[in-house]
């Protein structure tokens, strides 16, 4: 049985198991409580030394980084391929895979820390908070969640993560124009990978933000939402905690979105 350490809203963990799910693979779902700090456990961190969800574990194996852990689970399952049929589509989708492993995954847990996130680390007393951080092993992550948890929707790197959405959005709306799925015809390991993506902007109130200038974008997303792996890996495991720290954001987000992209 394949197991998956992942946590219940990671963005990353979602893309694994999404792949799963749309393969018809059976796995063990081990989730990580990341706000309490179970990534930096000494056991977990024998099995992924960056202290992040999500690692997969096939027998004696251990697979690191989750776009490589849903090409590892696309070759275990080759029958039930999410592999666009072409090389010039296949090429498109390692592109996109590419490009929301960096730079949309750190954007977007920029705009997360800033919103969901934050308000639960200022709840820690000051040496919780310096443990927390004392305990990161990448200097770009620590970096990143403490200009958020610091400054909010103010640190500086925020315009730059919307604009690095922006951007996103307006190049899935572009393939999408083209294509039903964002790398060719059929559903691929593209859309589960930018799926957690999307969804996130819907969770943080930002979605709205491209609904007149992204149509095809948002259709594609009630498309996806529609799928049974949409319910069963992103919706049913959602904890009555995590609702309430989504359903905690404001509309600030988006007003900072909105005024920023109109300036340009
Ligand atoms: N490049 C890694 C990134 C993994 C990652 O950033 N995971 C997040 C959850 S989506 C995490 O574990 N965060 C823990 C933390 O911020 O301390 C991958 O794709 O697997």
């Amino acid at each position: 049985m394949l197991i998956l350490y992942d946590g219940t809203t990671s963005v990353c963990g979602i893309k694994v198991r999404i792949t799963q799910s749309e393969k018809g693979l059976e796995f063990e779902s081990r989730n990580l409580d990341l706000r309490k700090g179970d990534q930096f456990e000494p056991d977990y961190l024998k099995l992924n030394p960056n202290a992040v969800v999500p690692t997969l574990i096939d027998g004696d194996d251990i697979i690191l980084e989750s776009s490589v852990i849903m090409q590892y689970l696309e070759d275990l399952a080759p029958e039930e391929s999410l592999l666009p049929k072409t090389p010039k589509d296949r090429a498109r989708m390692r592109l996109w895979l590419k490009r929301i492993d960096d730079p949309i995954h750190p954007a977007c847990g920029t705009l997360t820390h800033a919103t969901a996130f934050r308000p639960i680390f200022l709840n820690k007393s000051p040496e919780e908070q310096k443990a927390h951080f004392d305990r990161m092993p990448d200097p770009g992550r620590r970096a990143r969640q403490e200009a958020v948890y610091r400054d909010g929707l103010e640190a500086p790197i925020v315009e730059n993560a919307i604009r690095l959405f922006d951007k996103f959005i307006g190049d899935m709306e572009s393939a999408l124009n083209e294509n039903p799925f964002i790398a060719g015809p059929g559903y691929s390991l593209a859309d589960a990978a930018a799926t957690p993506y999307v969804n996130r902007l819907a969770a943080i109130k930002l979605l709205d933000v491209w609904a007149d200038s992204a149509p095809n974008v948002i259709d594609w997303y009630s498309r996806i939402q529609a799928r049974p792996s949409f319910k069963a890996m992103v919706t049913d495991y959602l904890k009555e905690g995590d609702i309430a720290q989504f359903a905690a954001i404001d509309d600030a987000g988006a007003e900072k979105a909105r005024t920023l992209l109109d300036e340009q």
